[in-house]
């Protein structure tokens, strides 16, 4: 009985714990080092994050820009089948406006306690001058693993919809230059980018 016990309160805390994120040795990362831009519209339409852009560099080809994000316990051991819905990506000074719950990983942690991001997401606005994208668990930031992702939609005005309000921003950005209107990530703002807004217009939230 009495080691019957001692088993049974040693046991205690691994239960207590396990699948706890330690946030001290979680960890994310973007597959291709070095910045990147993603093209996102409410409905999903956008860029997958697999087909990425480099700016000023179009024509490169699509860069894998595939973020995986690692969960380890508190024991140091991988958290494995931690729900895909409570890891999601925010940009870190609210830039990017993400669809309400939409912006998650794309499946379980597997037995490795890894999980990805390669979709498209579902979301408006633009990131600012060094603006990054952050990885959340619960709530909490992946301290120290910032992403160099920005992003820019259609719907400019980050409101869930693209449409004539998002229009009247984008053709006063036209004649010069601006990160947020430059959708086809080239450097200049011209044809092709109008080409990506007119394609998005009505794209909203689901
Ligand atoms: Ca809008
Ligand atoms: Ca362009």
């Amino acid at each position: 009985m009495k080691t019957l016990l001692i088993s049974v309160l040693l046991l205690v805390p691994i239960i207590t714990f396990a699948g706890i994120p330690d946030f001290s040795n979680c960890s994310a990362a973007c597959a291709y080092y070095g910045f990147v831009s993603l093209f996102v519209v409410p409905d999903g339409s956008g860029q997958l994050l697999t087909e990425a852009s480099i700016r000023d560099l179009a024509g490169d080809g699509p860069i894998d820009a595939t973020i995986t994000v690692t969960l380890i316990d508190l024991h140091g051991y991988p958290i494995y089948m931690f729900p895909e819905e409570d890891v999601w990506l925010e940009s870190s000074l609210g830039g990017m406006m993400a669809c309400a719950g939409s912006v998650h990983a794309d499946a379980p942690s597997d037995i490795n306690g890894e999980m990805t991001f390669t979709s498209a997401l579902r979301a408006g606005g633009y990131s600012a001058d060094g603006e990054q994208m952050v990885v959340l668990i619960n709530g909490m930031p992946v301290i120290g693993n910032d992403l160099d992702i920005k992003v820019n939609s259609p719907d400019i005005d980050a409101n869930g919809i693209v449409d004539l309000s998002d229009i009247v921003l984008f053709a006063g950005d036209m004649g010069s230059y601006n990160f947020r209107s430059d959708f086809y990530q080239d450097g200049i703002l011209n044809l092709v980018d109008i080409v990506f807004m007119a394609g998005a217009v009505g794209g909203n939230c689901p």
